[in-house]
């Protein structure tokens, strides 16, 4: 089993529900194991133009699919949920991403693993330190503790929104 790290994110019909029913779906996946799923987070849209604040959080998903096996079940679920390929960086009903798997570095045409952009995202780096600890160390050697210490939280609100399965 691989330790990895899935990002979530919405702003689009009810993101509340769409997050909840896309960790329910990841906990449903073969040969994988659901771990801690963090707190739920908004945050204000993140990117160029006008959109609604997102719901974001970060879970652990232990697995033996290889990446590209879990990017293929990641975005069966995101089309299951109705993302349709929108425009770049803008607003989705479901945005499932591979932060980390393993500490393994991993850059092919479909996938770059860590997620690039996670390093300066204060809606990555909270959730997955909630639930990883400051100990947690990238594929680089950087560990997250350094990272989310340069990283202001900004308006980044905890909603109290329970996420794990079950919950409600
Ligand atoms: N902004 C926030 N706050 N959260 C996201 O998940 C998010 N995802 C995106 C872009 C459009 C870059 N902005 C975001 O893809």
């Amino acid at each position: 089993m691989i330790r990895c790290y899935i990002g979530l994110g919405s702003n689009l019909q009810q993101p509340g529900d769409q997050l909840r029913r896309a960790v329910a779906a990841i906990g449903r996946l073969s040969r994988c194991r659901l771990g801690p799923v963090s707190p739920c987070y908004r945050s204000a849209a993140v990117g160029p133009g006008e959109q609604p604040d997102y719901l974001n959080a970060v879970l652990q998903l232990d697995s033996e699919l290889s990446p590209e096996a879990l990017l293929d079940a990641l975005q069966a679920i995101e089309k299951a949920q109705g993302r349709v390929r929108e425009e770049h960086w803008g607003p989705r009903t479901l945005d499932l991403d591979i932060l980390l798997y393993g500490d393994r570095a991993i850059s092919t045409e479909r996938l770059q693993v860590p997620h690039p952009r996670m390093t300066g995202r204060n809606f990555v780096l909270y959730p997955l330190l909630d639930i990883a600890g400051p100990n947690l160390m990238l594929p680089d050697g950087r560990e997250l503790g350094t990272l989310v210490a340069a990283c202001p939280m900004g308006e980044l609100v905890q909603t109290g929104l329970d996420l794990a399965p079950g919950a409600n």
